[in-house]
């Protein structure tokens, strides 16, 4: 379970029972939209084409890179081409990957619903471990919470990230000038909890977009109006490769496909001390000489609670 790499990361995979592919009439393309067993991917030129795995089971998400076999829509996904990295999560049961071949993740907190801390530290160990870059973006800046919830963000800015701030509702143009140069010629996935704003960003950014967000339902009456798939948009006004993903919000983050090495590097203020305890395989969970637990400066109290709890997580015995 806790395997340091993932098996889909790298591998090309075949889905079930595919003949082998004709290189030559196979069409390339990019998944744009994942429902279920339901799939829509874009062509180089732009074309958009129904898709279905072959097998039972369905390997590809937004992102992905695959070969088409030609026929009548929906076409059959032959091939998930290798990945160049991948971001999901995992708990005791089941494991759910957001998206591949990510350039950046665009981590969205909000004022309100307010930053929860427990998530975004793992999300951040969990780009970390996939090897992409992250930037924070702290949204509604225009609401009287905005002040509170900047204080709580600027721990991640003393930790060495990018923390952007904006408020894609009081002030889009400004919003806009601050993403463009982060987004051009790159893939970037907004990630975040539900309510933060992905969405409203997303149809600021991609006009022609029309992503749900919550206005939508509270127009009709019908409760909140939350994205419930991940989607890819090529951003107007930048340059081809230029895309968008809109995902959406998640509740929990579990992290049992990394490795205890794989959290320890994730966490930017244990990693500058790895080595300095008084045993080299400490565990900064309860061991006698442990720097994290001796020296408060080290890494704040809750910090150093989530990393304990996710270390008991990936070390507890699996369920049989
Ligand atoms: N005050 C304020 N409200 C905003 C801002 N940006 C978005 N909102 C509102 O926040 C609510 C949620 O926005 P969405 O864009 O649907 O949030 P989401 O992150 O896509 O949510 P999920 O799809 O559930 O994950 C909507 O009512 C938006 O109008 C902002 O900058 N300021
Ligand atoms: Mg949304
Ligand atoms: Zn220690």
């Amino acid at each position: 379970m806790n395997s340091s790499v993932a098996p889909q990361a790298a591998r090309p995979h075949r889905t079930d029972k595919a003949p082998p592919p004709d290189a030559a009439l196979a069409i390339r393309a990019r998944i744009v939209a994942a429902f279920g067993r339901h799939f829509l991917a874009r062509t180089d030129d732009g074309r958009l084409l129904p898709c279905v795995p072959r097998g039972k089971r369905s390997e590809a998400v937004c992102g992905d890179q695959v070969l088409l076999a030609p026929g009548d829509p929906p076409l059959a996904i032959d091939r998930v081409l290798p990945r160049r990295n991948a971001l999901w999560r995992e708990d005791q049961w089941r494991s759910k990957m957001f998206a591949a071949n990510i350039d950046r993740v665009l981590l969205v907190t909000a004022a309100v619903p307010g930053v929860n801390h427990g998530l975004i530290g793992r999300a951040l160990i969990a780009t970390d471990a996939a090897g992409i870059p992250v930037t924070l973006l702290l949204n509604k800046c225009d609401l009287p919470q905005a002040e509170a919830a900047r204080a709580e963000v600027s721990l991640y800015r003393d930790l060495g990230y990018d923390v952007l701030e904006l408020s894609v509702r009081s002030a889009p143009d400004a919003a806009r000038q601050t993403l463009l140069p982060l987004l051009s010629g790159q893939t970037c996935l907004l990630l975040g909890a539900s309510g933060v704003g992905k969405s409203s960003l997303t149809n600021l950014l991609v006009p022609d977009a029309a992503a749900a967000t919550g206005e939508i339902s509270a127009a009709l009456s019908a409760g909140r109006h939350t994205t419930t798939a991940t989607r890819l948009y090529p951003i107007p006004g930048l340059p081809g490769g230029s895309d968008l993903m809109d995902s959406p919000g998640f509740q929990s983050f579990g992290l049992h496909h990394l490795s205890v090495s794989q959290l320890q590097h994730a966490f930017p203020e244990i990693r500058a001390r790895l080595g300095q305890c008084r045993f080299h395989n400490c565990t900064h969970r309860n061991e006698p000489g442990c720097v994290f637990t001796a020296d408060p400066q080290a890494i704040s109290p809750a910090r150093l609670q989530l990393y304990r709890t996710i270390h008991a997580e990936l070390t507890a015995p699996q369920p049989r």
